[in-house]
């Protein structure tokens, strides 16, 4: 959702239904909007012309440089935190990252207090920071961990102490779903390796991880009550490899992990295509007739389907949907739907309808790809890339989004990470066109489809397939600088971003990836140091 449409003063209908949607997709209920923010996407100034050089990523809703001294923070440096157990929790972890400890009392140093009428909003905080110390204040803790993150970007060169200069940030998300997807079904990824890209995600305030458990080439997750799927199917990945899985207790400490930062997971099953490692691990998921199942270890898509017209089809779905939905904490469960070329319209349509209606009875809004706008999941991934699409595709998204579908934006032309940013990158594909820098971060999600009804885009989602990608190192060339691009789209007021001041402001992240150890690509167009 657009949060800069809920900021008139009153509490308007049309706020209190974007409410709604806010705690649909969040599966928060929020408050209401805070009036004093109602300025800060309205500046009128032209995007980014006199943006203050602070290169904070996102860019903050509102940022205004003070006087006068700074900050010094040095190893001594305090860091409190107020407002109870939660404001505890998101102080002590942002202080690990900065290597400071949470000490009791008040006074100088970095505080953290959360006040629930500190008028903030969902995610939203202030800082201030000046000679005496810095203050983050926010209502919820994600707010107060967001603030955090801003701070360790206040930091020189990556480094962590130094002088934070003296400014004052107001800041709150555009939308409320900001994410990240994985494909952790075509390579193999561990805990360890998830755990990562989700440090990576934090730290640019994304705020759900969208996992692709499942397709053509290995099953990830364990059901118990489908011991062949990791026995079978989960030993196999692109390009031969020994593939992997993860336990129920493997999956709950990545839901824990990525949950201490805020970060709701998203586990995708994908049928009734992208199947072929279910197949071969339960051979009658195939219809009779259809070829026997064998192992794959390409990258070919679209040749696989479950048979959507035998009753045992729809107990093996609700089998899998109820062992990952109780795994789940979060809100939302994805079964997939994107290309199904081998099943007949007709049956792929009444496969989904069950499909949506499983996930629902087991508690989950239930996300889809744009093929399945027809069925009309809670929420729609968009990825076919606005030219390559179809009238129809476009039309039935767009009614979708009329009858109440929210739309969560992965254009592949501008969303997906595994595209190569230009003919020399090494890694990647490239059928969506290349996606460079400035093509993932100038778009507006809002207006990016034709006749998307106002208010449908709940959110804004990075997917990184890794068709090509192996290594750690593969996912941050192909993540590093997009995802902070993608972040951005997802995070700041259309009105307050432009690539002009991000680039600048993107080049300046380097060192603190430096820092952390990860690789990135020097991305054309950007002023690398
Ligand atoms: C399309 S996007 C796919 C994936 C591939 C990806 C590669 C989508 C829903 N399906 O299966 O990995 O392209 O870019």
């Amino acid at each position: 959702m657009n949060r800069s449409r809920r900021r008139p003063a009153g509490r308007t209908v049309a706020a209190a239904a974007l409410t709604a949607v806010l705690a649909l997709v969040t599966g928060c209920s929020s408050g209401s909007a805070p009036p004093g923010r109602a300025a800060a996407s309205r500046s009128g100034r032209a995007p980014g012309a006199s943006a203050p050089a602070v290169g904070i990523v996102p860019r903050p809703a509102r940022l205004t440089l003070g006087a006068g001294a700074g900050f010094d923070v040095s190893a001594a440096t305090p860091v409190h935190a107020e407002g109870g157990p939660d404001a505890h929790a998101a102080a002590t972890l942002v202080a690990a990252e900065l290597k400071l400890r949470t000490q009791g009392g008040s006074g100088a140093g970095i505080t953290f207090r959360l006040d629930p009428k500190a008028g903030t909003g969902p995610e939203g905080y202030r800082l201030s920071s000046g000679p005496s110390g810095v203050l983050i204040t926010a209502s919820d803790a994600a707010g107060l961990f967001y603030g955090g993150q801003t701070l360790r970007q206040l930091l020189p060169a990556g480094g962590v102490y130094g002088t934070v200069r003296p400014l004052a940030v107001d800041d709150a998300p555009r939308y409320a779903y900001r994410g990240a997807g994985l494909d952790v079904a075509r390579h193999f990824l561990t805990v360890a390796q998830v755990e990562q890209y989700v440090d990576l995600m934090a730290l640019y305030k994304l705020n759900h991880l969208h996992l692709h458990l499942t397709d053509d080439q290995g099953w990830r997750i364990a059901v118990s009550s489908r011991p062949q799927l990791t026995a079978v199917g989960s030993r196999t990945e692109v390009g031969g490899g020994r593939g992997g899985f993860y336990t129920a207790a493997d999956y709950s400490a990545i839901v824990r992990y990525a949950a201490a930062r805020y970060i709701t997971v998203v586990p995708e099953i994908d049928l009734p295509g992208h199947s072929n490692a279910a197949i071969v691990s339960y051979p009658e998921l195939a219809c009779p007739g259809d070829a026997t199942p064998a192992p794959d270890t390409g990258t070919g898509v679209g040749f696989s389907r479950v048979c959507t017209g035998e009753e045992s089809t729809y107990r093996f779905v609700d089998d899998v949907v109820a062992a990952v939905a109780q795994l789940t904490p979060g809100p939302l469960i994805h079964l997939g739907g994107d290309e199904a070329k081998a099943l007949a319209p007709a049956d792929y349509q009444a496969f989904m309808k069950r499909a949506i209606a499983v996930g629902r009875a087991h508690g989950k809004q239930v996300l889809a790809w744009d093929e399945a706008a027809a069925e009309q999941p809670d929420l729609l991934q968009v990825w076919h890339p606005e030219r390559r699409s179809t009238a129809e595709v476009l039309a039935g998204i767009a009614a979708a989004a009329r009858h109440g579908s929210k739309l969560l934006m992965s254009p592949a032309d501008r969303a997906y990470l595994d595209q190569k940013y230009d003919p020399s990158t090494p890694l990647g594909l490239a059928w969506a066109g290349y996606v460079g820098v400035e093509r993932a971060y100038d778009w507006n999600p809002d207006t990016y489809l034709p006749g998307t009804p106002p208010g449908a885009v709940a959110g804004v989602e990075a997917v990184l397939w890794t068709e090509t990608l192996a290594t750690p190192s593969d996912l941050q060339l192909m993540a590093l600088p997009r995802l902070p691009a993608l972040a951005e789209v997802a995070w700041t007021p259309q009105t307050e971003r432009g690539w002009a001041d991000f680039r600048v402001r993107l080049a300046a992240q380097a060192p603190l990836w430096r820092a952390q150890g990860w690789t990135w690509t020097r991305a054309a167009g950007v002023p690398w140091q």
